[in-house]
């Protein structure tokens, strides 16, 4: 077969399954780390259920996505995910879904690898939104999902420090609903705001404007410049307050 006869026969095999976000949605990232639950426990020594040097390499990550060329304008992550919210006319790969899949998933397993001096690998998919209001309740409910798990988490390692095998704290916790296990928490002398802010709800990152003053040389004399300097947030708002916060990146 002539290469240009191969060639028309098997792109077309190739783009059968080629998927574009379209440029009327929003567009959002998460990475999950793969297997970390083991990772966390066996080869890692972190601390539990939380762990600073753990939290500071996902940043670390994040801050190598948002200075590449991805077009992110917010980063939010709990636990071993991270959201990422595109840019509303980014153009980037021509919106393909697989160049988006593939290099988000390498690239972060590859720097956080690095930071944690070991392998690690997120998996990632991409999340078409079609409004601001779907974006927003995207971050609400991701906000909701870690509250959910932190508030497990605690529990869960309250159990077990009390005497409680895993599977024992995992069965006085099944079936009570969020409520009762705050209630348990209670009985430790823990409440919501004896905890990092940041294990319960997470955190964001994004882009904010600092001012430089320099001096210029050619006028000598002081002058004041802006730059864009990447802020990890742990003090998110809440409820309908992030989702108005959430509005600044949905541009
Ligand atoms: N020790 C410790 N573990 C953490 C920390 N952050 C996340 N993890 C663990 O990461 C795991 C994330 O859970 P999942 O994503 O649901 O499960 P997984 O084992 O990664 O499985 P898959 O995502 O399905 O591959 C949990 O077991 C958490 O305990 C941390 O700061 N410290
Ligand atoms: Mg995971």
């Amino acid at each position: 077969m002539k290469f240009d006869d191969f060639d028309e026969k098997m792109r077309k095999f190739e783009q059968s399954i080629d998927q574009t976000v379209p440029q009327d949605c929003y567009m959002v990232a998460r990475l999950d780390g793969k297997g970390f639950t083991k990772l966390t426990k066996e080869k890692l020594s972190l601390k539990r259920p939380f762990d600073e040097t753990f939290r500071d390499a996902i940043i670390q990550t994040i801050y190598y996505l948002m200075d590449s060329d991805f077009d992110i304008a917010y980063a939010y992550s709990e636990s071993d995910e991270i959201s990422l919210l595109f840019r509303k006319n980014t153009n980037l790969f021509g919106r393909k879904v697989r160049k988006y899949n593939s290099l988000l998933s390498a690239e972060a397993s590859v720097k956080f690898s690095q930071l944690m001096n070991t392998t690690a690998v997120f998996d990632c998919r991409i999340i078409p939104l079609l409004s601001v209001e779907d974006v927003k309740d995207y971050f609400l409910w991701r906000r909701e999902d870690s509250h959910r798990n932190s508030v497990y988490a605690h529990c869960f390692y309250k159990l077990l420090s009390d005497g409680k095998t895993p599977a024992e704290a995992e069965k006085e916790l099944s079936g009570k609903i969020l409520d009762e296990k705050e209630f348990i928490l209670s009985t430790y002398g823990i409440n919501l705001n004896s905890i990092p802010k940041w294990e319960i709800y997470g955190f964001g990152v994004y882009f904010k404007t600092v001012e430089k003053v320099g001096f210029n040389p050619v006028k000598n004399e002081r002058e004041t410049t802006t730059r864009k300097k990447l802020f990890t947030d742990f003090d998110l708002p809440s409820g309908q307050n992030y989702a108005k916060f959430i509005e600044q990146f949905v541009k």
